[in-house]
């Protein structure tokens, strides 16, 4: 069986859930309290030297970087659905994973980081900075949600999962992006039974 560490307030290691849940793959579910700076410990440091989270074992095999993740397991398991072998498909997939990655997790970051969880610490600056460079970028994810449904054509792949984690975040910090198509198609990612399995428990819940 796999293990995972991860936390429900991590953006990156939330599409990792979203995967194995949607697909029924078991695993033991290793929570880093991420407040208590887990992440940083010596133990958790020996499993993932960057000190993030998500890391998934499997067996000897041990393996960051929440995308590489989601291939290491669409390959393992021949998940074709989620991660197309049709080459155009594939270059689509690929193309968003690590846009995703590249263009919109830092400023992502940016404003989640420093206006909800590092409160008045926040760094006004990474925050301004973040809602600059998304309000420059979404509109590239907008444009191409207008052509097709999801990412890749008319299926949900990793690369939805991938990028809607980082939607999620950004609702957390009251940032949920206006565009339309982005509305739509992130409303269809959280209708998946995954999907929903990943998410933090609501305040109060
Ligand atoms: N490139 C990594 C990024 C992972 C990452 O940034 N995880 C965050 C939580 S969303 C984290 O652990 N942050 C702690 C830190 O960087 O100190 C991935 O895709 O898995």
């Amino acid at each position: 069986m796999y293990a995972l560490y991860h936390s429900p307030f991590s953006q990156h290691a939330r599409r990792v859930v979203s995967l194995l849940e949607e697909v029924g793959l078991r695993y033991e579910s290793k929570l880093i309290d991420m407040g208590k700076g887990e992440f940083r410990s010596p133990a958790y440091l020996a499993i993932n030297p960057n000190g993030q989270v998500p890391t998934l074992l499997d067996g000897d095999i041990k393996i960051h970087e929440s995308n590489a993740i989601l291939r290491y397991l669409c390959v393992k398991h021949n998940l074709t659905q989620w991660y197309p072998e049709e080459l155009k498909a594939r270059a689509a997939v690929e193309q968003w994973l690590d846009w995703g990655q590249c263009r919109l997790s830092a400023p992502v970051v940016d404003v989640v980081l420093n206006t909800v969880f590092l409160g008045e610490q926040g760094d006004k600056v990474a925050i301004e900075r973040g809602h600059q460079q998304l309000a420059e970028r979404l509109p590239i994810l907008d444009a191409a949600l207008e052509q097709q449904p999801f990412l890749a054509g008319e299926r949900p792949t990793i690369a939805d999962l991938s990028m809607a984690s980082m939607i999620f975040h950004l609702g957390l910090a009251q940032a949920m992006p206006k565009q339309a198509n982005i509305q739509s198609w992130f409303g269809k990612i959280s209708e998946l039974r995954g999907f929903q399995a990943s998410l933090p428990p609501k305040p109060g819940a």
